[in-house]
């Protein structure tokens, strides 16, 4: 690619990735609402509010693929939620629509099947069950990717992220953990396959206790190569066994299930 965008550079899956995704553009295009650090030789930064259609359009423009990060990354109240990932997600397709369709990889999320219970294996085609307003957003930026690919063609990998962090730190990132060089890879995969179509991907690692499906991927040619099982002795020592009807060991999404519906 001449041109990669990264949305939510600022943040940590940002800041990890654009060393990471480096040799898949000539030019890394780093944007996001908060400050970024000073770009290094291949990389150039761009302010903007995804709630800001004009900006969005700017953003997108002139680029080949769209890693998109950006937006609210936990439970908020829903106007704190809408700004990001529901206009912002809006405006994001209706720029890529405009400026010659980039594939784009939306970052989405476990809790948008948060209330399946921990014993389910889930495939891809498992009904949404979201654990709070973050998840139901994460929600409709899947629905408006599938329309968008049903409409205009324009190609999105759904991503649903479990845990992506540097290591496992309780017993359910043993089943959600991704790690960071398993995303890279992934992506790298999604934008070196010849046709992409719009597939939901479980962003798990290998992980011997995971819950998710991804059999339907042999064609993408991603394999994660780690896995959170030898982290298990360590949080053994390090963190009480939650009681069994503790969230964090009862529904996917862990603790995000106890939410409440936050006011501003
Ligand atoms: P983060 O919260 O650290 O980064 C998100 C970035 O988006 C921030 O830098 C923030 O300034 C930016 N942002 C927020 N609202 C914006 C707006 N209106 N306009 C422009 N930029 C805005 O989140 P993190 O952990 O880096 O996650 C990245 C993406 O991956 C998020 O979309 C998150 O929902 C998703 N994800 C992450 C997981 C993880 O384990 N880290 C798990 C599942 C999903
Ligand atoms: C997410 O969607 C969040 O963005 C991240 O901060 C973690 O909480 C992750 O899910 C998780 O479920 O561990």
């Amino acid at each position: 690619m001449r041109r990669l965008l990264i949305t939510g550079a600022a943040g940590q899956l940002g800041q990890v990735m654009r060393k990471r995704l480096a040799p898949l553009a000539k030019t890394i295009r780093l944007a996001d609402l908060a400050p970024l650090d000073h770009p290094e030789q291949n990389e150039e930064t761009m302010a903007c509010d995804l709630s800001d259609a004009a900006a969005v359009h700017e953003m997108v423009s002139g680029c080949d693929g769209i890693v998109h990060l950006g937006g609210v990354s936990v439970e908020r109240p829903f106007n704190q939620i809408v700004g990001g990932n529901i206009v912002g997600l809006y405006n994001l397709y209706e720029a890529a629509r405009a400026h010659g369709r980039p594939r784009i990889v939306f970052a989405s999320s476990n809790h948008t099947i948060g209330y399946y219970p921990q014993t389910e294996r889930l495939g891809p085609d498992a009904p949404f069950r979201p654990d709070g307003l973050y998840g139901v957003s994460k929600c409709f930026g899947e629905a408006l990717a599938r329309m968008y690919f049903d409409k205009f063609g324009q190609e999105t990998a759904l991503v649903r992220i479990g845990s992506c962090a540097p290591e496992p730190i309780n017993y359910r990132m043993l089943s959600t953990w991704l790690s960071h060089d398993d995303f890279a890879a992934m992506v790298k995969a999604i934008f070196r396959a010849p046709t992409l179509g719009c597939p939901v991907i479980w962003g798990s690692s290998a992980n011997d206790a995971g819950w998710w499906d991804n059999s339907h991927l042999g064609w993408l040619g991603w394999k994660p190569k780690e896995n959170a099982e030898p982290y298990r002795a360590r949080i053994a020592t390090h963190t009480p066994k939650p009681a069994s009807s503790d969230p964090m060991v009862r529904f996917q999404g862990g603790g995000f299930v106890d939410n409440p519906i936050f006011k501003e």
